[in-house]
C-alpha cells in the first residue's frame, strides 16, 4: 500500500515536471535605436552581427516588422501594454523624474504570462517612469516594473543619457549609501554641482545639444543628480552588467517557465562601448556598441544553451525605434559612417513618420519548433501580448493588440491589414501595401536637423510595392486610394488627430 502511494506520487510529480516543460521560456530581446539596416541579416555589409544574424536566418525574419512608434517611451508602452501609445496622452519621450505611465491596473504581457504560471523580469532600460511624482530616490520607489507585473526588476530607469545614473533593483537603488543619498532634478542644478555646460572641462564627450546638465564619467547628461557617488553605474560596463544580470537570471529560474525581458541599452547614445570594442567596427562608437550588443546577445544565447533550455525558449528580437546618428554628442556617427546605411533602403530615421522611424528588425526563434523563413507579414511589437497570451492558452485583455501567433511562428503569413503608428505625436496609417500621412503642421527636420520626420501641411501617400523608399508621393494622383485609406484610418484613430486645419 505504502509503496503505491509512493509511486502515486511519483507519477503526480513527473505529470507535473511534464506540465513545466509544455510552456517555453519567452525572451523578449529590445535594442534601443538599432535601424532596420544595422544587422548583416537586413542587408548591412560594413557590420557584421553574426549572433543577430543567427536570430534571423535560424529563425522567422519579418521584414514588415514595426515598433509602435518612433521614440522609445511609447514603443515601449506599445509593447508591454498592447496599447497603441497614442492612445496614451503621457506616452512620450519621459524624463528621469517622470511618474510610471502605465496604469497599475492595466493588462500587460508579464501580468497576463503571470496569470499564466510564468515567472517575469525585466533587465535593462524601462523609461516608462516611476513612481507618482517626486520620487525619493533613496527610498522604495514604486509604482514600478514590480508592479506592473515584473516580479524581478533590474533597471536603468530612462534612459543611458538621462539621470538617475544608477542601476534600480526591485524598487531600490542598487548600492546605495545610505550616507550619501542621491537627488534628481529636471528644473535646476544642485548648488556647486559642475554641468556640462559650465564645466566643459571635466567632459570627456562633447553634448552638441541639450546634454549639457549634471556630468557623470565624464559624459555630460540630460537631467540633474546630487550624491549616489558609490551607486553611479560605469557607461563601459553597463553591457556586461546587464549579460551578467540576464545570464544570472536564466540560471537561477531555468526549472519553471520564465519571460525575461531583456532591453539592451545599444546603440542609443551615450555610446560607449567597452574597451574590448572600441574600434573595432570601423564606424566609431556607433558600430562598436552595435557589435558589442551582438557579442552579448551570442552569450546570452550561449548561457541558454549551455543550462539546455535554448530548444524550450521562444525568442523574440527587435528595436524600439529606428535608427539615429548624431543624437546629442559629437562621437563621430556621422563622419565615420562610410558606406553603412542603418535604415536599410526605408526613409526617414528615428522620430520620423516615414518608414524607417518603426519599421525595424524583427525576428522569433526557436530552435527546433520555428523553421526557418522569412516573412513579409505585416506584424507589431503591440502584437505580442495577443500572440503569446494565444502560445500559453491564456485570456488577455486585449485592446489593439492582434493574434499573430501562426505568423509569429512562421506558420502563417497573414498578417495585420493596418497598423496606426506614431512619430512625436503626430500618426500614419500602414497597410500591407500602402502608408498613408496626413497633413500636420511641424518641422520637417527633427531636432537634431538629421532626420525627416515625415510632417508636411500636403497628404502623402505611398505605395511601399513598387517604392519602398517613400519618395513618389501619389497623393494627388490615386485620390481614391488616399480617400479609401483616410476613412479606414479615420475609423481608428477618430478624425481629431492633426494639429493642421486647413
Ligand atoms: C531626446 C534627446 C535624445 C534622446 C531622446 C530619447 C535632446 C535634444 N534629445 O529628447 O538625445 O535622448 O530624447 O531617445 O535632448 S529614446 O530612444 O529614448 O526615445
Ligand atoms: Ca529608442
Amino acid at each position: 500500500m505504502k509503496l503505491k502511494k509512493m509511486f502515486t506520487f511519483l507519477l503526480f510529480i513527473g505529470l507535473l515536471s511534464a506540465n513545466a516543460q509544455t510552456k517555453p521560456n519567452i525572451v523578449v530581446i529590445y535594442l534601443d535605436d538599432l535601424g532596420y539596416g544595422d544587422l548583416s541579416a537586413y542587408g548591412a555589409t560594413e557590420l557584421q552581427t553574426p549572433n543577430m544574424d543567427v536570430l534571423a536566418n535560424d529563425g522567422v525574419k519579418f521584414t514588415n516588422g514595426y515598433a509602435t512608434s518612433a521614440t522609445c517611451t511609447p514603443s515601449r508602452y506599445g509593447l508591454l501594454t498592447g496599447v497603441y501609445p497614442w492612445r496614451n496622452a503621457k506616452a512620450r519621450i519621459l524624463p528621469g523624474s517622470a511618474p510610471l505611465i502605465i496604469s497599475t491596473k492595466q493588462e500587460t504581457l508579464p501580468k497576463m504570462l503571470k496569470r499564466a504560471g510564468y515567472q517575469t523580469a525585466i533587465v535593462g532600460k524601462w523609461h516608462l517612469g516611476l513612481g507618482e511624482g517626486n520620487v525619493n530616490w533613496n527610498e522604495h520607489i514604486t509604482p514600478g516594473p514590480n508592479e506592473v507585473g515584473f516580479d524581478d526588476a533590474y533597471i536603468l530607469a530612462a534612459t543611458q543619457d538621462r539621470t538617475p545614473t544608477v542601476y534600480i533593483k526591485d524598487g531600490y537603488i542598487d548600492g546605495l549609501d545610505k550616507n550619501d543619498p542621491v537627488y534628481v532634478s529636471y528644473k535646476k542644478n544642485f548648488e556647486g554641482e559642475p554641468t556640462g555646460k559650465d564645466n566643459p572641462e571635466l567632459t570627456t564627450m562633447k553634448w552638441h545639444h541639450g546634454h549639457n546638465n549634471s556630468i557623470v564619467n565624464g559624459i555630460p547628461r540630460i537631467g540633474y543628480m546630487k550624491g549616489g557617488e558609490a551607486a553611479k553605474w560605469s557607461d563601459v560596463d553597463m553591457a556586461d552588467h546587464f549579460l551578467e544580470k540576464a545570464q544570472a537570471y536564466v540560471k537561477s529560474h531555468k526549472s519553471k517557465p520564465f519571460f525575461l525581458y531583456y532591453a539592451l541599452q545599444q546603440p542609443h547614445v551615450p555610446r560607449t562601448p567597452n574597451p574590448r570594442f572600441v574600434g573595432k567596427s570601423g564606424m566609431g562608437p556607433r558600430g562598436d556598441v552595435i557589435l558589442e550588443a551582438d557579442w552579448c546577445i551570442g552569450e546570452f544565447m550561449k548561457t541558454l544553451k549551455d543550462e539546455g533550455i535554448l530548444e524550450n525558449t521562444l525568442i523574440v528580437f527587435s528595436s524600439d525605434n529606428g535608427p539615429v546618428l548624431q543624437d546629442g554628442y559629437y562621437d563621430d556617427a556621422i563622419e565615420k559612417l562610410g558606406k553603412h546605411t542603418p535604415a536599410g533602403k526605408l526613409r526617414g530615421g528615428k522620430y520620423s513618420l516615414f518608414d524607417a522611424g518603426t519599421r525595424v528588425p524583427f525576428m522569433a526563434y526557436w530552435k527546433g519548433t520555428i523553421k526557418p523563413n522569412e516573412s513579409d507579414a505585416l506584424i507589431c511589437q503591440v502584437d505580442l501580448l495577443a500572440s503569446l497570451a494565444k502560445l500559453v492558452d491564456e485570456n488577455a485583455d486585449m485592446s489593439d493588440s492582434e493574434n499573430m501567433l501562426p505568423v509569429l511562428l512562421g506558420k502563417s503569413k497573414k498578417g495585420r491589414k493596418n497598423l496606426v503608428l506614431e512619430a512625436g505625436g503626430k500618426t500614419s496609417y500602414r497597410t500591407k501595401e500602402w502608408v498613408l500621412i496626413p497633413p500636420y503642421k511641424g518641422a520637417k527636420m527633427s531636432w537634431n536637423s538629421f532626420v525627416e520626420t515625415g510632417v508636411d501641411t500636403e497628404f502623402q501617400l505611398y505605395n511601399l510595392k513598387d517604392d519602398v523608399g517613400q519618395t513618389n508621393n501619389l497623393a494627388k494622383s490615386n485620390p481614391k486610394m488616399l480617400k479609401k485609406l483616410l476613412a479606414e484610418f479615420e475609423a481608428i484613430r477618430g478624425k481629431d488627430y492633426s494639429n493642421f486645419k486647413k
